[in-house]
């Protein structure tokens, strides 16, 4: 049996769908999504052009969990359009990553006016871009980037399209009602939490070195590991959105494998 849930105004005929990671790059990936009981497609994130990423290895997993220090491989925002009418089966999400402010927006500019797109992921905390921090760590550089957003994008144009955010994962408690004030000065649908557990880094006794190849080894922690940052994150925006009596809706992401992951993340909001 699957639980019916809504986004905003988009019913769905259940409560789980992919998280925009390593398994939605390629139009087979999405297709075999398209097929499976995932409730909505949800794309890689997109850069302005391809990428090829960092040097692998760069995925790691095991019973816990997974690293990942992919760099953001993707084919590129146009071929996540161009596909966007072979998803034929469920409403199709993409993820955007344009990496700087400018190629965020030509992304955002482009795929706003395409039909068959039917929300939005905007994705402000992937960990291994070398070089580059997350971006939602930084409270006055997202509030910049987000005024640009929403002052530059005409979403206004087009008030079925869904609107969100991926977030990363945040520890103190004082950062939720922070994170929030900024939010609620734009009109966002829904927030996903949480992206990786940034920089954390797994080694190999046997053979006596880390997992992953890029960064000295350190990436991305998802799975397992990160099941109750997860949960508490979700708990902590769904609170302090019912307290601010906000409408954005809070989906949860890390660590989900069973049903009863599932009803936990539901208990928490
Ligand atoms: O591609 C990645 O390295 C990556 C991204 Br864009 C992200 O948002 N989160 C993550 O763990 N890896």
């Amino acid at each position: 049996m699957s639980l019916e849930t809504n986004i905003r105004h988009l019913l769905l005929p259940g409560c789980i769908y992919n998280a925009s990671g390593p398994r939605c790059t390629d139009i087979k990936e999405l297709l075999k999504l398209d097929k499976s009981e995932s409730a909505l497609v949800l794309s890689k994130s997109a850069t302005l052009v391809k990428r090829e990423g960092n040097p692998k290895p760069r995925y790691f997993d095991h019973d816990l969990g997974s690293i990942n220090s992919m760099g953001l491989p993707n084919e590129g925002i146009n071929y996540y359009l161009f596909l966007a009418p072979t998803i034929k089966n469920k409403p199709y999400f993409i993820s955007v990553n344009g990496l700087t402010l400018q190629d965020t927006l030509k992304i955002l500019n482009g795929t706003i006016r395409n039909k068959n797109v039917t929300g939005i992921e905007i994705n402000l905390s992937c960990p291994n871009i070398i070089g580059k921090g997350q971006l939602a760590y930084d409270m006055t550089e997202m509030d910049t980037y987000l005024h640009t957003i929403f002052n530059t994008i005409e979403f206004s144009l087009h008030p079925t399209l869904l609107i969100g955010l991926k977030l990363p994962p945040y520890f103190d408690l004082h950062w939720y009602p922070m994170v929030t004030n900024i939010l609620k000065k734009y009109p966002i649908h829904f927030i996903t939490c949480i992206n990786s557990l940034g920089n954390g880094l797994l080694v190999d006794s046997e053979s006596e070195s880390v997992v992953i190849k890029p960064k000295g080894g350190m990436g991305g922690i998802g799975g397992k590991y990160i099941k109750p940052i997860g949960l508490s994150n979700v708990r902590n925006f769904y609170l302090e959105f019912e307290k601010q009596n906000l409408k954005i809706d809070v989906i949860g992401c890390g660590g989900i494998e069973t049903g009863l992951d599932i009803f936990e993340y539901i208990l928490c909001g």
